[in-house]
């Protein structure tokens, strides 16, 4: 099975270490073990990259055309703004998954709109990091049918 990538865009380094009361107490190396711990029991693979940089983001995307089953991708701020990582994902032929940490719903009216919403099979926003474990078992669920 090729391992699912999950990504996570600008700023997502900080967590844990700036605004808990926004984005909680658990940083991202807490995130990727938890990942990878749940990735084991449901028999997947993952491979977790951030970057603050829109153009790296849009190369991961590009890299995980034929060697990632799927994307589960928290954009950060790209969420709002980025064409180019939303053409991206159009090209990739894998499962999308999206993830925020807060409820953007909730919040400015410039965060309601994620342009990467329109390729995702499914998004979570709101449910704190616990949103990525449940993306991971969404993902191993869609993966198997
Ligand atoms: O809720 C989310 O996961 C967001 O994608 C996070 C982005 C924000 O721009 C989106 O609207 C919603 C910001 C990520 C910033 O992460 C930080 C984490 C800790 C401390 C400071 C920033």
């Amino acid at each position: 099975m090729k391992p699912i990538f999950v990504l996570n865009g600008p700023n997502l380094n900080l967590l844990g270490l700036r605004q808990p009361e926004i984005y909680g107490q658990e940083t991202l190396a807490d995130v990727v073990a938890g990942l990878s711990g749940l990735a084991v029991e449901l028999g997947l693979a993952v491979e977790c990259m951030q970057s603050n940089h829109e153009g790296q983001l849009v190369d991961w995307i590009q890299s995980a055309r034929g060697a990632a089953a799927g994307i589960i991708i928290n954009p950060g701020a790209y969420s709002h703004t980025s064409v180019a990582i939303l053409d991206a994902l159009n090209v990739f032929e894998g499962v999308v998954l999206e993830v925020h940490i807060s409820n953007i719903h909730k919040r400015e009216a410039f965060r309601h709109h994620s342009f990467v919403s329109g390729r995702a099979e499914g998004v979570i926003a709101g449910f704190g990091t616990e949103g990525y474990l449940l993306a991971l078992r969404r993902m191993a669920s869609l993966l198997k049918r």
